[in-house]
């Protein structure tokens, strides 16, 4: 990567990936877009520009102009959102991808499509889910995440365009909120357990999911575009996580950092079913095989730190 356009960059991912692309490679190498306006270190620190993915004309000129080598393709509605507003999702999640992975293919660059542990569903193996199995999922999210990753295969063998994917499991960060996904108790609780001392998750205890830390994300976006493309058997999209985890494991493991925390239940019906439609657990070995994906953090360390990065920030 030399030039990168991020699109939906003011997201809970795109507001720490740019800022780590730009200590890596050049503040005025990475243009973050969005559909709007940002404010704050993302459009001081470097070349911004509002951009709606699904306009591909404007998405060209814009990649031209910038002489990008890269897109990374971050725009989209999370899998609660997207149930709440079908039309809306699909839209963006699957014409606006579809735009701008042709928009990759006009202009020559590398494509990153961020796919999840949503692209599975429940007849999908729930342990150790292999990189290579039953994809029926039961989320619009989900449905537009197989068709993106089969899209992106496609314009690899066809066109030879660099696509390149990761199905993250749930992303915990401190910089910015989740928009409106089912794994956003793991990031809300860290915020209630320094605020008040307790937290009310809507998922119920005993649902694993995989998730893991933000930093782990950056380092594996940047790892697998930066792969030697010879080692890659899969491309779109691999399998990774560091952790599976219920919401007992997470209160326990704030337990031993702010002693006397509680968690209670209120579960929400649509989350919650969601939530049992996904893997329990990924096998992440192609991942580490292919391009040496190695995450850093687990449950504890990220607890610690993200307890002291919230608490140092007033909660
Ligand atoms: P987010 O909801 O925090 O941010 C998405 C961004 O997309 C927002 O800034 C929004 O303004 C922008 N956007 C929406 N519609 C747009 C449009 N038409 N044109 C341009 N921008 C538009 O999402 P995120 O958590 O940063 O996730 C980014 C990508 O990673 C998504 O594709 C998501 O599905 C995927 N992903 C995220 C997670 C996670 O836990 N955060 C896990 C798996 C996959
Ligand atoms: C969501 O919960 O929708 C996302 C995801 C795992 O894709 N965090």
């Amino acid at each position: 990567m030399k030039r990168v356009v991020v699109t939906g960059s003011g997201g809970q991912i795109g507001s720490e990936l740019v800022p780590h692309l730009r200590r890596l490679y050049g503040a005025e190498k990475v243009l973050a877009t969005d559909l709007r306006p940002v404010s704050g270190p993302l459009a001081e620190g470097g070349p911004f520009a509002c951009l709606d993915v699904r306009d591909g004309e404007a998405f060209s000129a814009l990649v031209r102009h910038f002489r990008a080598d890269t897109v990374l393709h971050l725009a989209g509605l999370l899998s609660a959102r997207g149930e709440k507003d079908v039309a809306l999702a699909w839209d963006v999640n699957v014409n606006g991808s579809a735009t701008a992975l042709e928009v990759a293919r006009q202009e020559g660059t590398a494509f990153f499509f961020p796919s999840s542990i949503a692209a599975f569903g429940p007849s999908t193996p729930k342990k150790e889910t292999p990189q290579e199995t039953l994809q029926r999922p039961t989320t619009i999210y989900g449905v537009g995440k197989v068709a993106l990753e089969l899209l992106c295969d496609y314009y690899h063998l066809k066109f030879g365009v660099d696509t390149r994917g990761l199905r993250f499991p749930g992303l915990i960060s401190h910089e910015t909120q989740p928009g409106g996904g089912t794994t956003d108790y793991a990031v809300h609780i860290y915020y209630e357990a320094v605020r008040k001392g307790n937290y009310t998750s809507f998922i119920a205890p005993g649902t694993f999911m995989d998730m893991m830390y933000m930093a782990d994300a950056l380092d594996a976006v940047v790892g697998l575009m930066e792969a030697d493309p010879a080692r890659l058997v899969h491309r779109n999209a691999f399998n990774i996580s560091a952790m599976s985890v219920d919401p007992e494991a997470i209160a326990s493991a704030i337990g031993k950092v702010i002693p006397g925390f509680t968690i209670a239940y209120d579960v929400d019906p649509l989350r919650q079913a969601i939530a049992e439609s996904w893997p329990d657990s990924l096998d992440c070995s192609a991942a580490r095989k292919e391009w040496d994906f190695a995450p850093r953090y687990d449950l504890e360390t990220m607890t610690r730190e993200m307890l002291d990065r919230i608490a140092s920030k007033g909660g």
